[in-house]
């Protein structure tokens, strides 16, 4: 138990923001009340006009979360619940308070039953989640949230000083609210035990949430695109989303960011389980990151009277008098809560959406990013900056990262992009005149395996391939791998998996984070590239090992099918 605790203290240093201080220019005075919110003009994933905010270079016209038609419908967000699981939430912040929820709140610090909300010195980060999906729209201060009438509740899980139990960490995703908020997660450069009390608690959730329709959990896919290696202080590597076990789950939607001119963000972590993409930002100094609430005053908070670098605002300057704002939030920290906020104001265009639903119509409404990128064949390090003793070369012929590829259902899934940029009018639209076909519980096969030990070829890029055959027949909704590996450098190792339909999702990069991580066992992982494919037939693994010192075995893997028949 005790290592167990260990591991999820890894969660507190984790928030997912890449936070860089920098600068603004004039926005007005703060005047409560009502009318035109000030900020809201450089909120470029609410509008983007190819505003620069106050970095110095320009986004892309066009690409945000295409909403204005679904906001003059009328929808806000209004009757819907979020939960913001994080360090706090400055309930009176002028920008949050008329949309704060007392009575519902948790306060950690005082075991639970204290209601009051957390208001302390570790609320910087909750508070700006907190404005992305939910900050108070037309009254005269501030930006707007995208789901700007909806209540926000408020828990301080992560705040410092609250031990992060298992049993926290499962019973914060009770209480049947509609969309809870996670921007948070472990590191994605070594393994943890996946912890049983959070799978049975989601499972409770969307089986139980909303009178039965099932709450719809939200959270980050992580910062981790370039992480520390495992068992390395001085090399970094790339990290994988599939490397947290608490993400090897289809009840999370598990989102990616993008910047300001609609591509992956430098810091988005990747991998088969994402979702969907949202918008992140990038640092708000060279690259727009996202403007929000901050906690009020120039001397708490992102901005500060003392904080260094370029860009004014978060002094206090170029109009935020009260250093009430930041426009340096960034990370998949600030993706999740704009796709909570996108996802309130679908369940208030139609409640009966059920937690499926809402996946699905998001699938099906996304926006292809990038759509002409092709596979990668060079690893993203092949040249390491400033150091050519670690480049990294993969076998010739070694395909690092797929493209992205059509399912036989006719989804496009990407594993930097999951389905593709959220796009709320559209959502909208076909959330309105809509008819789900996902009343049918949701039913997983048990494992199927192959125990057959094979060798895993050393640096070559043909690699080992192994076969199982599923008979049940499920419309897939997510479909689990595991892995036994005997081999002293996993991190080594690709991993991909070939549906009976013949897509093909890369599950584990060759050469990522895992550097010094011995053996698989019995590890899982989760693919989303096979949505709404049928199961049954054959289904193909192909591990290459992509580096040249050691080698090893695949002992044994299996397939799980989560879906309905
Ligand atoms: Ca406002
Ligand atoms: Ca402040
Ligand atoms: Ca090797």
């Amino acid at each position: 138990m005790l290592m167990g605790l260990a591991v999820i203290a890894a969660i507190t240093g984790t928030l997912f923001t890449n936070c860089a201080k920098n600068s603004f220019t004039a926005v007005g005075e703060e005047l409560a009340g009502t009318g035109a919110d000030p900020l809201l003009g450089y909120a470029w994933h609410i509008n983007n006009t190819g505003q620069k905010v106050f970095a110095s270079d320009a986004g892309t016209a066009g690409v945000d979360l295409n909403l204005l038609q679904t906001w003059t419908s009328g929808l806000t967000g209004n009757g819907i619940k979020i939960v913001i699981s994080d360090d706090g939430v400055q309930d009176v912040h002028p920008d949050l308070k008329d949309n704060f929820l007392y009575g519902v709140s948790r306060n950690y610090h005082t075991s639970g039953t204290n209601n009051a909300p957390p208001n302390s010195a570790d609320d910087n980060h909750g508070t700006a989640v907190a404005g992305l999906a939910a900050a108070v729209g037309d009254n005269g201060v501030g930006s707007k949230g995208v789901a700007y009438k909806a209540k926000l509740l408020a828990y301080n899980f992560l705040s410092t000083g609250v031990s992060q139990t298992f049993t926290r960490m499962a019973e914060q995703l009770g209480g049947g609210h509609d969309v809870y908020n996670m921007s948070w997660g472990n590191s994605q450069n070594y393994l943890p035990d996946p912890v049983a009390a959070w799978e049975t608690a989601l499972l409770n959730g969307v089986l139980n949430g909303r009178s039965g329709k099932g709450s719809i959990y939200v959270k980050s896919a992580g910062n981790d695109f370039l992480v520390e290696c495992k068992g390395s202080t001085d090399t970094y590597c790339i990290g994988n989303s599939n490397l947290d076990p608490d993400n090897s789950t289809p009840y999370t939607i598990l989102v990616a960011a993008l910047n300001s001119t609609g591509d992956a963000a430098s810091y988005s972590s990747v991998g088969a389980n994402v979702w969907i993409s949202s918008f992140g930002g990038e640092s708000g100094d060279d690259s727009p990151a996202m403007v929000t609430t901050d906690r009020t005053g120039c001397t708490a908070g992102y901005a500060q009277t003392s904080i260094s670098g370029k860009v004014e605002f978060e002094r206090g300057n170029n109009g935020n008098l009260n250093c009430n704002y930041t426009t340096t939030f960034n990370g998949t920290s600030s993706a999740a809560p704009v796709l909570t906020g996108a996802i309130a104001l679908l369940l208030e265009a139609n409640p009966n959406l059920n937690w499926r639903d809402v996946k699905y119509i998001l699938a099906k409404t996304a926006v292809q990013v990038r759509p002409n990128s092709g596979a990668i064949s060079n690893h993203p390090l092949r040249n390491y900056p400033g150091n050519a003793a670690k480049n990294v070369i993969l076998p010739a012929g070694a395909v690092w990262e797929n493209a992205w590829v059509t399912n036989s259902a006719g989804f496009k899934f990407h594993n930097w992009y999951g389905f593709g940029r959220v796009n709320v009018d559209a959502a909208v639209a076909m959330a309105k005149n809509y008819t789900s076909t996902f009343t049918a519980g949701l039913s997983g096969t048990s494992w199927v395996e192959n125990t057959t030990r094979v060798a895993i070829p050393d640096y070559s890029a043909t690699g080992v391939s192994n076969t199982v055959t599923v008979t049940d027949n499920l419309r897939i909704e997510g479909v689990r791998i595991r892995l036994k590996v005997d081999h002293d450098r996993v991190g080594d190792l690709g991993v991909e998996l070939t549906s009976p339909s013949g897509t093909k999702s890369m599950i584990l990069n060759m050469r990522n984070s895992l550097l010094g991580q011995v053996d698989y066992d019995n590890e899982v992982f989760l693919s989303n590239a096979f949505f709404q494919e049928r199961s049954n037939g054959t289904w193909t693994i192909k591990v290459i090992d992509g580096g040249s010192t050691f080698n090893g075995d695949l002992v044994s893997w299996g397939v799980q099918i989560i879906g309905t028949p």
